[in-house]
């Protein structure tokens, strides 16, 4: 089992993670070609990162990639103990998918010199008050996400916490967790996780 991405990927961190923690037996290689190449094309019609690829089939979106390794490897489960604890864990999960993600674009685009207008950004910090209302409503963990150990929510999360960050610095804006104690207790306590610490490490590596 191959799974092609790159340090830098959020999405392909949030799989590193939980290969990590479960000591999965999955090579991690950069994509085929390269980003943008006629070999990546041709192994995914996504042409997106990460792709895991099986004996004669492939998997795309992250997501589905870290369900499917639930399933196919069980041990060391990253899901909750009851059917209740996973549906918080899918929250936490999809929160990140649905909302954070689309929420970060005007930063990347400001940074990226498309979009010089601050108003966006203001905009952008309120979208984002919004969004950590929810994560602090649905946490309920303390190191962790949702209870005490390690989940698909953390693996999800923390990526993406990390560009928030370098992106708050770099457009100068203020992110604070103030109003947010429960997240920001996680953003603090959730880097003590070794697979954690592991691939925020190789993220900051490519920077
Ligand atoms: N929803 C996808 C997002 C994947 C994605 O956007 N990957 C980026 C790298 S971080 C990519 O491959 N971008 C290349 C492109 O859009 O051409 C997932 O969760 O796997």
């Amino acid at each position: 089992m191959k799974l092609y991405t790159t340090d830098g990927s959020p999405f392909g961190a949030r799989v590193k993670i939980q290969i990590y923690k479960k000591n999965l037996p999955v090579e991690i290689l950069a994509p085929p070609g390269g980003m943008g190449s006629a070999e990546l094309k041709s192994l995914s019609p996504s042409a997106k990162i990460p792709v895991l690829a099986l004996e004669d089939s492939i998997i795309i979106e992250s997501e589905i990639i870290q369900e499917y390794l639930e399933d196919k490897f069980p041990k060391l489960s990253l899901r909750g103990d009851t059917a209740e604890t996973t549906a918080h864990i899918r929250m936490l999960s999809g929160i990140t998918d649905i909302y954070l993600v689309p929420a970060l674009q005007p930063f990347r685009s400001y940074l990226k010199g498309e979009n010089e207008n601050r108003a966006n950004l203001q905009e952008g910090v309120e979208n984002l008050q919004y969004i950590f209302g929810m994560y602090e409503y649905f946490m309920t963990g303390n190191n962790f996400a949702v209870s005490e150990k390690l989940s698909l929510a953390d693996c999800a999360m923390i990526p993406l916490f990390y560009y928030l960050r370098c992106f708050s610095k770099a457009v100068d804006v203020d992110l604070s967790l103030t109003d947010f104690p429960r997240l920001a207790n996680w953003e603090t306590n959730i880097k003590k996780d070794k697979a954690v610490d592991r691939v925020l490490q190789e993220i900051e590596a490519t920077r």
